[in-house]
């Protein structure tokens, strides 16, 4: 294998320091202290090390789609010397010691937020992963899958085309191998997209169909599989026999935004645009005399859900704000 078909391309050569190294790869999968490598000299076991973890606090450990530079120890092993910079990202926030960002995936080129066209499906929770994936110079793409279903398909599909104009979305069965075409065509070329979403909503199905075998685990559904149950529980990047680099995830309970206010405005800059013409300059749009966007909802311009969830996204992001000023406090006095 190239590392052009690893997913390399004319930004990472940039970000090699001329530094001495025996071989360039990509971080396929996590371990507990060690990682699986790929590069154009074949498959290695990847240690990394101390100082990574007491400089960084994890922070600035590789993730799987990380791309490293590597010193051999013998013919399967090597030791990481270099993380180079990302050209993106998919975060979320986790509670652990404070709130902490997680790097799910590194350096995408598409972000697949996947959803099921069952009873999870779910409008609110996808615009969330949008939000989130506007953070990264990556293109959200939502893939909706299990239309094979009869339930409903034709006005879940008008709810997504009237609330996502501006996100391709796939419409595709894996289970019934319907529609998987149109990722391929995305990835052909070297490119890097990772699958996204709640738990059994058919992620690894879609490796599996386009690995052509079944390579990973997924939900028995002869009825085995129950809600909250993850099947997947680690992150793993494919190469596709038809080209291309795919990234399976474990499902996500929930995704808690991240420093998201940026992209509230952009997701929202209906209802932001109204808001600088309200009354008062830090109008809730609840209560307040002279609320513009008030008005454009009793006009039936806006939708009202819309402006709650606007509401209790930036909620969210505002007490997600003051947890990171206030843990970052500590840290500055360090330095
Ligand atoms: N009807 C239908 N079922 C599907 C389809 N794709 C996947 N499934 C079923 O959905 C269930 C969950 O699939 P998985 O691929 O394990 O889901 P996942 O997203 O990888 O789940 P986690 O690994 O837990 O995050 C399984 O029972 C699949 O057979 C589809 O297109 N139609
Ligand atoms: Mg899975
Ligand atoms: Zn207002």
């Amino acid at each position: 294998m190239t590392l052009e078909q690893l997913g390399w391309d004319d930004f990472f050569v940039q970000q090699i320091p001329a530094k001495d190294f025996d071989l360039v790869g990509r971080i396929c999968s996590e371990f507990k202290k060690t990682y699986k490598v790929l590069s154009d000299q074949g498959e290695f076991e990847a240690v990394i090390p101390g100082k990574f973890y007491h400089n960084s606090r994890n922070k600035n450990l590789p993730v799987v789609g990380d791309w490293v530079l590597g010193k051999n120890i013998n013919d399967n092993q090597i030791v990481i010397t270099h993380l180079l910079p990302r050209k993106n990202k998919f975060s979320r926030k986790i509670k652990g010691h404070g709130l902490e960002e997680q790097v799910i995936a590194a350096n995408l080129d598409y972000i697949f937020i996947v959803s099921g066209l069952d009873d999870e499906f779910n409008v609110r929770r996808i615009e969330r992963y949008i939000l989130q994936s506007q953070k990264s110079s990556a293109q959200p793409v939502l893939i909706l899958n299990k239309v094979d279903i009869d339930d409903n398909i034709k006005s879940k599909r008008a709810a997504i085309h009237k609330s996502f104009k501006n996100t391709p979305s796939l419409f595709i069965s894996a289970l019934k191998n319907k529609g998987l075409s149109q990722i391929k065509k995305l990835l052909k070329d070297g490119k890097t997209g990772a699958l996204l979403g709640s738990s059994g909503v058919g992620k690894s199905t879609i490796i599996n169909r386009l690995m052509n075998k079944n390579i990973q685990k997924t939900a028995d559904h002869k009825g085995k599989f129950s809600h909250g149950t993850h099947i997947t529980t680690r992150r793993e990047l494919f190469l596709l026999p038809s080209g291309g680099i795919l990234i399976d995830t474990p499902g996500m309970r929930e995704l808690q935004l991240w420093e998201g206010e940026e992209s509230i405005q952009t997701a929202f800059h209906d209802i932001t645009e109204l808001a600088q013409h309200c009354r008062f300059m830090d109008c809730n749009h609840r209560q307040e005399p002279g609320c513009a966007v008030k008005k454009a909802i009793e006009n039936g311009e806006i939708d009202s859900e819309r402006l709650d969830h606007f509401i209790k996204l930036k909620e969210e992001i505002d007490e997600t704000q003051k947890g990171i000023q206030w843990h970052s406090k500590p840290k500055r006095k360090r330095r």
